[in-house]
């Protein structure tokens, strides 16, 4: 029988990893755990305290919001108590976390990597926001405490990567480098049901999703893009769709067919989404949904990180509109 739960689906894919323990079906099974309990948080947030500015910023000096620091706390729980990875990453946190077991002798061979609450400048007004998960297999020996290097890993080697999207229904999004499955969370029992199997891009895209008013900002190749999408033609112009809100964006591109795009501005001349949180895992979707993402010359999963917080620009839908926005670049700047 087809598994119809995303529970029956982890196990059901197992064999899909041969010599597996079944370490990252449980670990997975925890991400699937705090998604539904971040869920509880979000869908009530107008009625508790959780809305609105904490009291501190990250890392990135960027104003943490309450939910923020309420869902990186409720991942890294759920991940910590269940001691199934050896060490945990956040976009919220300075450091990564070691996780080295109760006897200190963790053997754990994954780290996982998330951005707790994606797009949460978007909480306070009631629009869709996400979490972003990435999974490697550690590179230090087992039963020692995890190093940076473990982290710092290229996303072609990403094991596992996914994101929940809390909409107007709540989707777990993953692949483990066999396809994309979407799973819909039936609130009403709690249970997550397979409801988009087999994910992909749209042969074609119509749609593109920047951040217009940074328009002076932008280099010129993406100037030049954006009256391209702009322009009357058979198939143009293209419908500009933006949320603010990665995961939201990604996902109704996705569906729909589109490209999204945050290059490099005066304020980030790195661009602002972050490679390991954010842009490696959606890249690594995007790819076996058979999409691509770039950051304007680098396939995404190519880039050698060398910092946990670094920043790419970051180009991510259909092919064939990555493509172009590359050729943009390369003609223009
Ligand atoms: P966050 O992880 O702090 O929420 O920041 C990432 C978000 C993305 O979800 C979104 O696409 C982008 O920042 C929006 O940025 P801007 O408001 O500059 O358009
Ligand atoms: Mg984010």
């Amino acid at each position: 029988m087809e598994p119809k739960t995303l529970g029956e689906f982890i196990i059901a894919k197992q064999h899909e990893f041969p010599y597996s323990t079944g370490e990252l079906s449980s670990l997975l099974n925890s991400i699937r755990l705090a998604a539904k309990i971040v869920n509880h948080y979000v869908n009530k947030a107008g009625l508790v305290d959780v809305i609105g500015a904490a009291d501190g910023t990250n890392i990135h000096d960027e104003q943490q919001q309450k939910l923020d620091v309420l869902a990186n706390e409720l991942f890294i729980k759920a991940l910590i108590n269940r001691e199934i990875v050896c060490g945990i990453a956040s976009e919220e946190e300075k450091d990564y976390i070691t996780i080295s077991g109760i006897n200190g002798d963790n053997m754990n061979k994954y780290v996982v990597l998330i951005d707790p609450l994606d797009g949460s400048s978007n909480i306070d007004v009631n629009v869709s926001v996400g979490t972003i998960f990435s999974i490697y297999r550690r590179i230090s020996p087992a039963g020692s405490p995890v190093t940076l290097e473990d982290f710092l890993q290229p996303g072609y080697k990403q094991v596992a990567a996914g994101y929940v999207i809390y909409g107007t229904s709540t989707m777990l999004v993953y692949t483990t480098g066999h396809g994309v499955n979407g799973f819909t969370l039936n609130p009403a029992i709690g249970v997550f049901y397979l409801s988009h199997p087999n994910m992909k891009f749209p042969p074609k895209g119509k749609i593109y999703s920047i951040n217009e008013g940074n328009y002076v900002h932008f280099p010129m190749g993406i100037k030049k893009y954006i009256k391209y999408c702009q322009e009357e033609t058979d198939d143009r112009p293209y419908t500009s769709r933006y949320i603010g809100s990665l995961v939201s964006d990604f996902h109704r591109n996705l569906i729909k067919g589109g490209v999204y795009l945050y290059p490099p501005t005066s304020k980030h001349p790195n661009g602002k989404l972050r490679l390991l949180y954010e842009c490696n895992p959606m890249a690594f979707l995007a790819e076996q949904a058979g999409g691509k993402a770039s950051d304007g010359t680098r396939r995404i999963l190519d880039i050698e990180p060398t910092e946990l917080h670094q920043r790419v620009p970051f180009y991510v839908g259909n092919t064939e509109m990555v493509d172009k926005i590359e050729d943009f670049i390369q003609i223009y700047d």
